[in-house]
């Protein structure tokens, strides 16, 4: 059997993935779903270890397995331990589909509970002690900048991070702090979140179809309305309540309405501030949405002021239906908007700042369309699944091969 990626095709061999991630609201959820589906349609046989059905999968598609952690709640437990029921089910999926390699997205706690189902495997089974199954790890933001940095938890995220075969993350910001936050010296490799071009696109006809449900066109002397958008979980590192702010000076400047997709603890705040600034009726609260790709394509423009973000996959994913962003310079945002080319930056909270760029370029057609090409571009030229899935299948082939040269 060959291991390498074959030269004349570019093909990797066909391989049985395990994927590990928090399959509700998230942006690590949603970069792992993909992956498995991008993985899948490529031809590998994907099977994803996680508490309940990925909010962006039907359970239907051909190469995927979905297989479900129970997780027994005893009245003793204070805190049913999923962990280890996770850990449980991993190695009972890898024996039983004789998985290549497991794949988790997000640290705590899928690298400790893949470490201890490898560990299962290995001690339970004399024959599949000879069988070598890679672990890595990637790494989305808060596991590293948040969550993991907490005492309860940080000495656990390194022996993670440190016992994995393979680690990556997804931005080069995201790769320097968790080296520096936990003193990691082995190998990280930066591979970056990616979009589906093809389905997360800007159509003409459909925009011109469903936008007037959210902005009314211009009418009997009426210039047309301007569409914001925010998507988010509408956790405080959001800054949910800096949408609404920055939303409420632009509309006192021209007519514009905003949509809010997601749901999460802020939104209820949300909604309370968006009723002292007047502007409640001016926006749609539309809740968690599965097909974000036919709402972010009507937008003009999309507002991500985030406290942090490792790398900001809502801003990518308008970007690639031509809505720049007006976003806040942190974590790697860097990485994916060029201030004043692809998308505007700011301090974080200098929403008057914010409001008062997105005035002005939604007055001026030409930058903004200048402005949502360039964010089309920049998605399509680095950011696109056809560029960044053959990096991760190369990645897996490059961790395999390593293993099995050091425990043949
Ligand atoms: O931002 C969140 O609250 C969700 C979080 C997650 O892990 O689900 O998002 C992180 O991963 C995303 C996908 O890789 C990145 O696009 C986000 O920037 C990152 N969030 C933060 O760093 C705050």
């Amino acid at each position: 059997m060959t291991h390498a990626i074959d030269p004349a095709t570019g093909c990797s061999p066909r391989r049985k993935i395990g994927i590990t991630c928090y399959p509700t609201y998230g942006g690590s959820g949603v970069v792992a779903t993909e992956l498995g589906i991008e993985l899948a349609a490529r031809g590998h046989e994907i099977h994803f270890i996680t508490s309940t059905l990925p909010f962006r999968l039907s359970g239907r598609e051909a190469n995927i397995h979905f297989h479900e952690v129970d997780v027994y709640h005893y009245p003793l437990f204070e805190h049913p331990p999923y962990d280890l029921a996770l850990a449980t089910r991993m190695a009972e999926v890898a024996e039983f589909y004789a998985l290549d390699l497991l794949h988790v997205h997000y640290a705590i706690p899928h690298s400790i509970s893949a470490l201890l189902a490898r560990q299962m495997i290995e001690t339970q089974h004399e024959a599949a002690r000879r069988r070598y199954l890679p672990i890595i790890t990637t790494l989305h933001g808060t596991d590293i900048t948040l969550v993991g940095l907490d005492r309860s938890y940080l000495p656990i995220t390194q022996f993670g991070i440190e016992q994995s075969d393979g680690v990556t993350a997804i931005s080069s910001y995201l790769r320097d702090r968790t080296r520096e936050a936990f003193n990691i010296h082995g190998e990280i490799e930066v591979i970056r979140n990616f979009v589906n071009c093809n389905v997360y696109i800007r159509n003409p006809e459909k925009v011109a179809t469903m936008r007037p449900r959210f902005a009314a066109p211009a009418s009997s002397g009426k210039p047309a309305e301007k569409l914001l958008v925010h998507l988010s979980n509408f956790r405080p590192v959001k800054r949910v309540l800096d949408v609404v702010e920055a939303f409420a000076r632009v509309a006192a400047a021209l007519p514009a309405r905003l949509m809010l997709i997601g749901d999460g603890p802020d939104r209820s705040a949300a909604e309370h501030l968006a009723v002292r600034l007047g502007v409640v009726d001016r926006i749609d609260f539309l809740g968690k949405q599965d097909n974000v790709n036919e709402l972010l394509p009507l937008a003009d423009l999309m507002l991500m002021p985030s406290e942090m973000e490792s790398f900001g996959l809502a801003a990518l994913e308008a970007m690639a239906c031509g809505v720049p962003s007006i976003a806040t310079r942190v974590g790697g945002v860097a990485e994916l908007i060029e201030d004043g080319v692809n998308g505007l930056l700011f301090p974080v909270g200098d929403t008057q700042a914010m409001a008062t760029a997105a005035i002005a370029l939604l007055n001026d057609e030409a930058r903004l369309a200048a402005m949502a090409a360039a964010a089309r571009k920049t998605a399509s030229d680095h950011f696109c699944t056809t560029r960044i899935i053959p990096v991760y299948e190369a990645y897996y082939e490059r961790i395999i091969a390593r293993g099995q040269a050091e425990k043949p």
